[in-house]
């Protein structure tokens, strides 16, 4: 594929997927060469990430994208946020942690023994998340593990290292860390002091579309590339790629970036750091070319993808039957009203039982608890749409916009069903699509770097260009 000459290295956390592309007459084609499972790892009483088979299974993927497209010049890498690897002289010690780690709970109150929440809000305007990278680095300070460490590179950061030999810190992922100050976008050295964390932890900052080195020569050779290749910077928060290819126009839009979380707001200039925002828990995370992201983290279809997990593990063989598909067909066809939850209750962050966690939440409320499978995705659909809907109206309140149309983008923009009842609940245009809009965002910030966009365009020129590539599909509120 000739005009194919970028790559987008894309993890999610339930999956992930090495994706070809490139620009031509400003239009975006992209080629699928690799899509792996990202399976977290129990070793005893705590959670991982499985980074050994993430970095096999995306070596392999780049393999495979190199020899389907030999001109290959620039590879871009994004992930979720937050975790990150420790190294010594480096060598990564020890496995990074899972962010549905039980450990963060003491990283909580460790870090708030020093900085006050409403302190830790004024420095880096972040949602409190307990698993922030700041409350993983306090539990590993105290365990000693950081003395050990020379270095911590966040995952896409890490996979940039092990490919190029370079450490660096992208900047839209650094703002999820909670070190990384809401008004300058600078590293909180004063507030990391305090932490009693060292300040040259983590590597200076790349921005979005500056290169971070090139493939060494042993990784070259090992994925059997001819060419140099280049290992650029993208919004390597996954998010923040996401948003880069959300097709809006104007100012009366918000997103949903949905897929293992929902990532429900606006796109702003500057960070809204109220206390009315800190109370309604709104984070104001970095996106490319110096947006803010307004929004809040609403749980997601880790609710249904770990009810099926559940469903699995309990199936009798006459039972094993209910695929997705199926389960959203049932779900669309019940028609007396459901329970709505809370989706963002911190009993559902573990993996577990998610339907028996439901049904003592719905117990605890004084609601109906949903009993049949289908009742319980029919249950966590309509929760979700209720908090997403509920959370731009706040967002609406806290930034003084009105929102008008709504877009979905990522895997849960084809569940047609959580698009329809997103509309029926907020009263809104939804817009689905496109699907892989974190890879989509991460190969058009290439695509600018590598001159095939003008090196001026800006991000709604960007979104042009995702317009005329994909298609949306339109929900109205019934
Ligand atoms: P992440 O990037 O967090 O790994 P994705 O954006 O890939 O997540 O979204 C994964 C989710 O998308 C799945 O949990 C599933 O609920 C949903 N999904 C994937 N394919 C479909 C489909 N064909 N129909 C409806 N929902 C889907
Ligand atoms: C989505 C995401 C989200 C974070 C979470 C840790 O994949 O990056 O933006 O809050 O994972």
């Amino acid at each position: 594929s000739p005009d194919l000459t970028l790559a987008a290295v894309d993890l999610g956390a339930t999956s992930g997927r090495v994706i070809l592309g490139g620009v031509t007459d400003g239009v975006l084609r992209m080629k699928p060469v690799a899509r792996f499972a990202n399976v977290p790892q129990l070793l005893g009483e705590s959670m991982h990430w499985n980074i050994q088979s993430l970095f096999a299974d995306l070596s392999t993927g780049l393999r495979e994208a190199i020899l389907s497209s030999p001109g290959l010049t620039s590879i871009g890498i994004d992930s979720w946020a937050v975790d990150y690897g420790l190294l010594r002289d480096g060598v990564l010690l020890g496995i990074p942690h899972h962010y549905r780690d039980g450990r963060n709970l003491r990283g909580v109150e460790l870090v708030h023994e020093h900085v006050a929440p409403d302190e830790l809000f004024a420095h880096n305007g972040l949602q409190h998340l307990d698993f922030n990278t700041v409350f993983q680095f306090a539990v590993e300070a105290e365990s000693g593990f950081l003395d050990l460490a020379d270095r911590a590179l966040l995952i896409p950061d890490l996979i940039a290292f092990w490919l190029t030999g370079q450490m660096s810190t992208e900047l839209t992922n650094a703002s999820t860390t909670g070190l990384l100050s809401v008004r300058d976008g600078d590293w909180e050295l004063a507030l990391m002091e305090r932490l009693g964390l060292p300040s040259d932890l983590l590597p200076g900052l790349v921005s979005p579309g500056e290169p971070i080195g090139e493939l060494s020569a042993p990784v070259t050779a090992r994925l059997g590339a001819s060419e140099p290749i280049q290992v650029t910077a993208v919004g390597s928060h996954d998010t923040a790629s996401a948003v880069v290819a959300v097709p809006m126009e104007g100012q009366n839009c918000a997103f949903i970036s949905s897929g293992t979380w929902s990532l429900v707001g606006l796109e702003i200039d500057a960070p809204v750091v109220t206390e009315e925002a800190r109370q309604a828990n709104f984070t104001n995370e970095g996106g490319v070319d110096g947006t803010i992201r307004f929004l809040k983290n609403v749980s997601g279809l880790w609710l249904l993808s770990e009810s099926m997990r559940q469903w699995e593990h309990d199936a009798t063989d006459a039972q094993r039957s209910s695929d997705l598909e199926t389960l959203l067909a049932e779900a669309a066809a019940i028609e007396a009203p459901v329970a709505v939850f809370d989706p963002s209750d911190d009993r559902f962050t573990p993996p577990g039982d998610m339907p028996t966690r439901i049904r003592d939440w719905c117990r605890e409320h004084g609601v109906e608890p949903p009993h049949t499978r289908a009742e319980v995705v029919r249950s966590i659909l309509e929760s979700l749409a209720a908090a997403y809907a509920k959370t731009l109206a706040a967002a609406e309140k806290l930034t003084g916009r009105s929102v008008e149309t709504i877009h979905i983008v990522g895997g849960g923009s084809q569940n047609t069903l959580l698009c329809q009842l997103t509309a029926n609940h907020s009263g809104l245009r939804v817009l689905a699509g496109p699907v892989e809009a974190t890879a989509i965002g991460n190969l058009l910030v290439q695509a600018r770097a590598a001159g095939q966009v003008d090196e001026n365009s800006s991000l709604s020129d960007l979104r042009q260009i995702v317009r005329a590539s994909f298609p949306v599909t339109e929900y109205l509120p019934g």
